[in-house]
C-alpha cells in the first residue's frame, strides 16, 4: 500500500500491461482526515457522479456522515481506480450552504417556505397556463445528472402528462452530438464500443478529446497500456498540449473549427491508399461513393492549408488510422461544440465503417458522453426524444409508448422535433413559453452569451422554478427555488459511456428538508392528478426500483433493453452493459459485431436530418435510401466557422474544462483539494501571441468577444498560435453577485448564440476574441494548474500540489477487491 498525493500526481501509479492482457486492479481510497479504514461503520455500494467513466465506488459512512470512498475492485470500468473529483468531491455533499428548505420569492426576495407552499405554488401556476395557454407553455430543462428512474418519471409526467413537446436536458449542450451522429450513421443512439478495447487496439485516435483530464481513470488504463510492451499508437486532434497530445504518436493542432476538413483530408488518404475493407462496405453499408467523391476534393496539401498542420503530420495520422487492424477513437467537445458538430462527428464513425472497424475487441468506437448519467437522460426520453430510443415520427412506435403508458397516442406530442434548450429559451423571451422548470443545470452559467440569458431568466412573465441542492446563479433568479438530495442521499441507477449501469445506493440522510429528485417529479404528478386513459394514475410507482421495474418494460426489445438487470444483480459485483436480456444475461460487450445495425426502417430511432440545413429525412426518403438497414455513410464538405478573426478581434476563443473541476464548480468548488488546485480563472495564450500581445505569465488581461469581456490571468503555454483558452468553470456563486456592467470571469459572457444544425448544441468552441493588457502582473504566476493541458512554458511556475489532505491510499491487484 502507497499513499500518493492524487493532486499533483493526477492518473496515480502505473501498472503496466500487454496487449490482451486484464488490466490489472489498483483499489484507491480516500478517507477523510483522521478516519482509519476501522472507523468506517459501513461501505455504500456507488459510481461517480462527476464525469461519465462511470468509476464505481463505495462510499465509507461513519454514524450518518460521508467519510470517504473507495473504488471497485470487482468492477469492469475502473478496475478500483479512482480520480481527483471521484476522490474529493464527495465532500461537497456536507456543505454548510446546501439547500434546506424551499424558497419562493416574495416582494422581490426569495425566503424559506414549507414544501405545501412551494410545491402549491408550482401546481396553481402550471394549472393557470394550462387553462390560459395549453401546454406549449411549460417548458422543462433538466440534466445529465440525475437517475434514470428520475428521468423516466419526468418523461412521463411531462410527455404523457401534460402534452409538452418542450423537454430538454443540459445534453444538448454536451452530447446532444454524440446522439445525433450516432443516428447518422447507425439510425439510433447507443454507443457501438467498450472500455476494454484500450486492452485490445493498436492505434488509439482521439478526437477533440482531452480523456487525460476529463475520464482521467479511462486515461490511466491508455497510460497503462502505454507503459506495457507492444504499447498503441495515439493519434490526437487538439489545438491545446493537453496530456493527451503530450503523449500522442502524432499529435494534429488544427485551427479550431476546421475538423471536417481535417477528417476529410484523413479519408481522402484512406481511400487514396485503398485501406477499405470493400466487401465490409459492400456488405454493411450505403453511401460509400458519395463520400469518394467528396472527399476527392480534401487532399493533404489543401487541408494543411486549412487547418494549418503539416501535411507530413496528416499522412502519418492517416497511414496510422488506415493501417491498423485494431483501431479505436474517441470523439468529445472539440468536435461537438463546433459549428459543423455531427457533420464532423460522422466523418469519425466512417473511418470505422470504411475500415470494418466495428464491434470487435480493440476496434471500439466511442462517441463520447460527458455527464455521469447523459446516457440515461437520452434513453429515457428527458432530451425530448422518445423513451427507449423510439423514433417520434415513426407511428407505430408512438402507439406502442401509449400502450407502455396506456395513454392515447395523440396525448404524446409527435408533431415536430422536440424543442432543443436554445429553442426554448427563444420562446421564453417572446414570452410563448411561460413557466420553466429547471433541474439539476445551472444556464446562467452554462449556456452561452449570459448576458442575454440572465436577462431571459430574470423576466417577470416567466416563472422560473429551479430545482438545485444549492443556490446557484440560476436558482438566485427563481421564482420557486425546490432543494433537492443528490447523490449518496438516495438511490437510483445510471449508466455510463459504454452502456455499463450502475446502482447507486442511498448512504446517508439528505440535509434538513431536502428531498430526492424522484419524490419532486411524483409529488407533482400527484398534486397535478395526472391519470392514464382509465382514469389511473400515470405514473403508477413511488420508489426508485419500482420506477427502474416500469422501465424495464419500456425498454422491452428497444436497443437499450434493459429487462435483464435488476437492483439485485447490480449489487455485489460489477456493473453490467445494456442490452441485457433472457439471450444476453450478462450483458452486451459491444454492439454491432454481425454487422447488424438499428436502422431497419421499422426498429431505428430516427430517420436522420440534413447535416447542412438540419432537416429531418422524411420516412419515405430513408426507407429508399437504406432499405435493409445498413449502416449509413454520410459525407459533409468544410464550411468555415461563422465568427473568424479579424482586425478589432484577431484571436480565435475556445473554452473547456480543467481537471480538478466540474462544470460551474457548485460542487468541486466546494471541495478544499479540488479547489486549491485550481482557485481561479486564468486564460491560455501561446508564447507567440503573448510576445505580439505585450503579454506575461501572470499578467492580468482582458479578454472581449462582440458580446462581453472576462478578465483573467495570463497563462503562457504551448497551445497554437492565435488561439485562446478560457476554462467555463467559474461564475459568481461564491463571490457574491454578478457586477452587471463590470467585467465577469465566466467564459460563456463571451460565446455565441448559434448552434450546429443537425444535433442543435450550441458552439462554445469557435468565436472571435481579443486579448489586452489591464495591468502587468508582479511576477507572480497565474494560479492555473502545473499539471494538465494549462502547463506553462516557464520553469519557474511552482509545480500544483496538494495538502495533507490529498493522500490516497493505492493497493495494486491481489489483496485488493470490495468483495
Ligand atoms: N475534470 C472534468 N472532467 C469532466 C467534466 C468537467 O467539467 N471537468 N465534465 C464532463 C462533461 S459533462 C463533458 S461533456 C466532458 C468533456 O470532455 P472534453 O471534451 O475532453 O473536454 P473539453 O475541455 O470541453 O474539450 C476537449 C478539447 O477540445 C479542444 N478543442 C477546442 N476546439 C477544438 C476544435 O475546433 N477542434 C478540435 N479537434 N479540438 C478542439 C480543447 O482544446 C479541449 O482540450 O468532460 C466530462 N468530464
Ligand atoms: N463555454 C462553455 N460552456 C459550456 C461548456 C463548455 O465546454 N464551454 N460545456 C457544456 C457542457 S458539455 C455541459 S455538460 C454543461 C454543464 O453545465 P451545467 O449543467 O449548468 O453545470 P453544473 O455545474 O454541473 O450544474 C449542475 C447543477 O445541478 C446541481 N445539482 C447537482 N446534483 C444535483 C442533484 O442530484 N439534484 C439536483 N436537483 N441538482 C443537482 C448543481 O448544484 C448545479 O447547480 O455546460 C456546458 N457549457
Ligand atoms: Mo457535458
Amino acid at each position: 500500500m502507497t499513499e500518493v498525493d492524487r493532486i499533483a500526481d493526477v492518473w496515480g501509479t502505473r501498472t503496466p500491461y500487454a496487449r490482451g492482457q486484464e488490466w490489472p486492479v489498483r483499489v484507491d481510497t480516500h478517507l477523510a482526515e483522521g478516519v482509519a479504514p476501522a472507523d468506517v461503520d459501513r461501505w455504500v455500494q456507488s459510481a461517480s457522479i462527476l464525469h461519465s467513466n462511470g468509476d464505481a465506488l463505495d462510499i465509507a459512512v461513519r454514524g450518518d456522515r460521508m467519510v470517504g470512498v473507495r473504488g471497485r475492485a470487482a468492477d469492469r470500468v475502473n478496475h478500483g481506480r479512482l480520480g481527483p473529483k471521484d476522490l474529493f468531491g464527495w465532500q461537497a455533499n456536507a456543505s454548510p450552504d446546501r439547500l434546506t428548505r424551499p424558497l419562493v420569492r416574495k416582494r422581490g426576495k426569495l425566503v424559506e417556505a414549507s414544501w405545501e407552499e412551494a410545491m402549491g405554488r408550482v401546481v396553481d401556476r402550471t394549472k393557470e397556463l394550462l387553462e390560459e395557454q395549453g401546454p406549449s407553455a411549460l417548458g422543462f430543462y433538466t440534466t445529465g445528472q440525475l437517475f434514470l428512474e428520475e428521468y423516466y418519471t419526468l418523461g412521463v409526467v411531462a410527455h404523457g402528462g401534460l402534452g409538452t413537446n418542450h423537454v430538454d436536458g443540459n445534453t444538448r449542450l454536451c452530447t446532444a452530438t454524440a446522439a445525433a451522429a450516432l443516428k447518422e450513421s447507425f439510425a439510433c443512439d447507443g454507443q457501438p464500443g467498450s472500455y476494454t478495447d484500450v486492452d485490445h487496439a493498436d492505434v488509439i485516435a482521439l478526437f477533440g478529446h482531452n480523456m487525460a483530464e476529463t475520464q482521467t481513470v479511462l486515461w490511466a488504463r491508455v497510460l497503462d497500456r502505454l507503459a506495457g510492451p507492444n504499447p498503441p499508437a495515439v493519434v490526437c486532434v487538439d489545438p491545446r498540449p493537453t496530456p493527451v497530445a503530450r503523449a500522442a504518436t502524432v499529435h494534429l493542432a488544427p485551427r479550431p473549427g476546421t475538423n471536417v476538413a481535417l477528417m476529410n483530408g484523413l479519408l481522402h488518404e484512406i481511400v487514396a491508399n485503398d485501406w477499405v475493407d470493400h466487401d465490409y462496405v459492400d456488405a454493411h453499408a450505403v453511401g460509400y461513393d458519395e463520400l469518394v467523391k467528396r472527399v476527392a476534393d480534401y487532399p493533404p496539401e489543401k487541408v494543411a492549408t486549412i487547418c494549418d498542420v503539416p501535411a507530413a503530420d496528416l499522412r502519418e495520422a492517416a497511414r496510422l488510422i488506415g493501417t491498423t487492424e485494431r483501431l479505436m477513437s474517441t470523439v468529445l467537445q472539440g468536435f461537438y461544440q463546433s459549428h459543423q458538430a455531427t457533420a464532423a462527428a460522422v466523418q469519425v464513425n466512417n473511418i470505422h465503417i470504411l475500415r470494418g472497424m466495428l464491434g470487435r475487441p480493440g476496434c471500439g468506437l466511442l462517441q463520447m458522453n460527458g455527464q455521469p448519467t447523459a446516457e440515461n437522460t437520452r434513453e429515457a426520453g428527458a432530451d425530448g426524444d422518445l423513451p427507449g430510443f423510439r423514433n417520434w415520427s415513426n407511428d407505430a412506435h408512438v402507439a406502442d409508448l401509449a400502450r407502455v403508458w396506456n395513454v392515447d397516442p395523440m396525448d404524446i406530442p409527435h408533431y415536430s422535433p422536440p424543442t432543443h434548450v436554445m429553442q426554448m429559451m427563444r420562446y421564453v423571451e417572446e414570452g410563448s413559453i411561460r413557466l420553466m422548470w429547471v433541474q439539476a443545470t445551472n444556464p446562467a452559467v452554462s449556456l452561452p452569451e449570459l448576458h442575454r440569458i440572465r436577462s431571459i431568466l430574470s423576466q417577470k412573465r416567466l416563472f422560473l422554478v429551479v430545482q438545485d441542492i444549492f443556490l446557484s446563479e440560476t436558482a438566485q433568479l427563481a421564482d420557486v427555488v425546490l432543494p433537492a438530495a443528490t447523490w449518496g442521499e438516495k438511490t437510483g441507477t445510471f449508466t455510463n459511456t459504454d452502456r455499463t449501469v450502475h446502482l447507486s445506493e442511498k448512504a446517508v440522510e439528505p440535509p434538513g428538508e431536502a428531498r430526492p429528485d424522484l419524490d419532486i417529479f411524483l409529488d407533482f404528478a400527484r398534486r397535478m392528478e395526472l391519470t392514464d386513459k382509465d382514469g389511473a394514475p400515470l405514473v403508477k410507482w413511488s420508489t426508485p426500483e419500482e420506477a427502474f421495474e416500469a422501465w424495464k418494460e419500456c425498454s422491452r426489445g428497444r436497443p437499450c433493453d434493459y429487462t435483464g438487470i435488476s437492483y439485485g444483480r447490480l449489487r455485489g459485483g460489477s456493473g453490467i452493459q445494456w442490452p441485457c436480456t433472457d439471450d444476453a444475461p450478462d450483458g452486451t460487450e459491444r454492439l454491432y459485431g454481425d454487422g447488424r445495425f438499428f436502422a431497419d426502417p421499422q426498429y431505428c430511432e430516427s430517420y436522420g436530418r440534413d447535416l447542412v440545413t438540419g432537416a429531418p429525412v422524411e420516412p419515405t426518403e430513408y426507407k429508399a435510401l437504406n432499405p435493409e438497414g445498413r449502416a449509413i455513410i454520410k459525407a459533409a464538405a468544410y464550411v468555415p466557422p461563422h465568427e473568424l478573426p479579424s482586425p478589432d478581434y484577431p484571436l480565435q476563443l475556445i473554452t473547456g474544462r480543467t481537471v480538478y473541476h466540474f462544470h460551474t464548480r457548485t460542487k468541486t468548488g466546494r471541495a478544499p483539494q479540488l479547489q486549491a488546485a485550481a482557485p481561479e480563472v486564468w486564460v491560455e495564450v501561446s508564447a507567440g501571441d503573448a510576445e505580439l500581445l505585450g503579454l506575461h505569465e501572470g499578467d492580468l488581461t482582458e479578454i472581449t468577444t462582440p458580446r462581453g469581456s472576462v478578465r483573467a490571468r495570463a497563462r503562457v503555454t504551448g497551445i497554437r498560435d492565435g488561439v485562446a483558452f478560457l476554462p467555463f468553470h467559474y461564475g459568481y456563486w461564491d463571490r457574491g453577485s454578478h457586477e452587471p456592467d463590470g467585467p465577469g470571469r465566466a467564459a460563456n459572457e463571451l460565446t455565441i448564440t448559434e448552434w450546429d444544425p443537425a444535433s442543435k448544441q450550441p458552439i462554445f468552441k469557435t468565436a472571435a476574441c481579443r486579448v489586452s493588457l489591464v495591468e502587468a502582473g508582479d511576477g507572480t504566476p497565474s494560479s492555473a494548474p502545473t499539471t494538465t493541458a494549462s502547463a506553462p512554458l516557464a520553469d519557474d511556475v511552482p509545480p500544483t500540489r496538494g495538502d495533507a489532505g490529498s493522500g490516497v491510499e493505492e493497493e495494486p491487484a491481489t489483496t485488493g477487491g470490495t468483495r
